[in-house]
């Protein structure tokens, strides 16, 4: 059984351009999985705090024979190795975020993750990356990715 994953990709500190492209290379090495493509890499504003360098972000696509919870210790240690630490300001600048943003349709919400990712539908740095990968992608909840734009501006991201 394998799964389709969208995996987000965010960096804000320490050379972010080269972490990501690193940690991408790193998302296609990993075990019982295929690398399928990634979006366009993009330059956007911090949501959150905004005395913070502007970030880096994409969206991986993979095909998995993980679980989501073995990926999810995957991707934990990519970031440990880019020396995430965990105990900054809430939404504080970060040297490398994997977020899982979707496990194929499934449905997950326990103690260690919450699939869709929660911030889905209201980050263009999600949005409009995965509409690169996939213009008709459908979420679990049926809702059309491309209908979330209308709400969701670009709030200056651009293409690097
Ligand atoms: N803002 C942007 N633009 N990109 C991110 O990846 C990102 N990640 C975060 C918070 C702090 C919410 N802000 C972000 O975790």
């Amino acid at each position: 059984m394998s799964e389709l994953v969208y995996i987000g990709l965010g960096a804000n500190l320490q050379s972010p351009l080269a972490t990501i492209k690193l940690a991408l290379e790193e998302l296609a090495n990993l075990p019982n999985s295929e690398f399928i493509t990634v979006s366009k890499i993009y330059s956007s504003k911090p949501m959150g705090p905004a005395d913070q360098p502007d970030y880096i972000n994409a969206v991986a696509l993979i095909k998995t024979e993980l679980t989501a919870h073995e990926l999810f210790k995957h991707t934990c240690s990519i970031e440990d190795k880019h020396g995430r630490t965990r105990l900054g300001e809430h939404w504080g600048a970060r040297t490398l975020d994997l977020d899982i943003l979707l496990f194929g349709q499934q449905l997950i919400n326990d103690e260690t993750l919450i699939i869709p990712h929660y911030g889905l539908q209201q980050r263009e740095f999600v949005i409009y990356p995965l509409l690169d990968i996939t213009p008709d992608l459908v979420l679990p909840c049926s809702t059309s990715v491309a209908a979330l734009t209308s709400n969701i501006p670009l709030n200056g991201m651009t293409p690097i």
